[in-house]
């Protein structure tokens, strides 16, 4: 038998070890080229989750509230992991990022760290968020539960008064005009319930008072007309709340001012001339 290049041969190979084979026996092993690939152990990933457990605050502006963020390894998971912990409060398209006493923890599989964090409301509604990451694995072993967001309604009420002349200059022929304007009380807001809301307005054509409960978006218009000869005058209208069950939080609309003057009109020399004449 002729072996094939590259087969070992066996006879030599074992003579070495003292087994000795018969001249009358021939052994021959082939090597066949094999690519073995080392996987290793597949290591377990972790599966990290973190809750806001009160997920909804209804508060005022400008409060502060304080409250829990948890951060969790899974039970079964072999052995302890490392994790980065972030809490942001996002208000339009920016996170601000909430103070938590680490950034990086070590956690015993089953082991939830819970820590107290205290952020402010602003004027318009804003969102909590609480993010965990492994430190040690590319990634985690379920994303679903490595975010949550809790909310921040702003109870924020707000309404507006605007006062709206038909003419803010009046050129008249005769000696005096009927000066029409509009004043208009409309609630910005769109929490649910009437609010109760007294408007004042002070001018020429006397003061007015109006009571009157707005429900959310309402528009209501009040005629503010006055008789006016030659002159300048000046109307100011004011919307508040009628008591103390709510409070608006953009004040700076609640008041409106608007200037009117009236001029009589200049009739031309000659026409003044021929009345004079007549
Ligand atoms: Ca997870
Ligand atoms: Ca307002």
């Amino acid at each position: 038998m002729t072996p094939e290049a590259g087969a070992f041969d066996l006879k030599a190979y074992h003579t070495d070890q003292g087994e000795g084979f018969s001249n009358a026996v021939e052994g021959w092993r082939w090597y066949l080229p094999v690519m073995v690939t080392w996987y290793g152990i597949v290591a377990e990933l972790p599966d990290f989750s973190t809750t806001i457990p009160e997920h909804v605050f209804d508060v005022a502006p400008n409060t502060k509230i304080t409250s829990k963020v948890r951060f969790s390894l899974n039970a079964d998971h072999p052995q302890p992991e490392t994790a980065r912990l972030s809490l942001v409060h996002k208000v339009g398209n920016n996170e601000y990022p909430v103070t938590l006493p680490v950034t990086e923890a070590l956690f015993q599989p089953g082991e939830t760290k819970e820590y107290d964090f205290t952020v402010t409301s602003q004027h318009t509604n804003t969102e909590i968020i609480s993010r965990i990451e492994p430190v040690s694995t590319p990634t985690d072993a379920n994303r679903d539960n490595n975010e949550d967001i809790a909310h921040i309604e702003v109870q924020a009420y707000d309404i507006a008064i605007k006062i709206q002349p038909l003419k803010t200059n009046w050129v008249i022929p005769d000696n005096s005009v009927l000066v029409e304007s509009t004043v208009t009380v409309r609630r910005k807001d769109n929490f649910p319930g009437t609010l109760p809301v007294k408007v004042t307005i002070n001018g020429p054509g006397g003061p007015k008072v109006h009571t009157l409960n707005l429900g959310p978006k309402e528009i209501k218009q009040y005629p503010y007309n006055f008789n006016a000869g030659p002159g300048t005058y000046t109307i100011n209208g004011e919307a508040w709340p009628a008591n103390d069950s709510w409070t608006d939080v953009y004040p700076q609309d609640n008041k409106d001012s608007v200037t009117i003057t009236v001029k009589k009109m200049n009739l031309p020399e000659t026409d003044r001339k021929i009345r004079v004449g007549l």
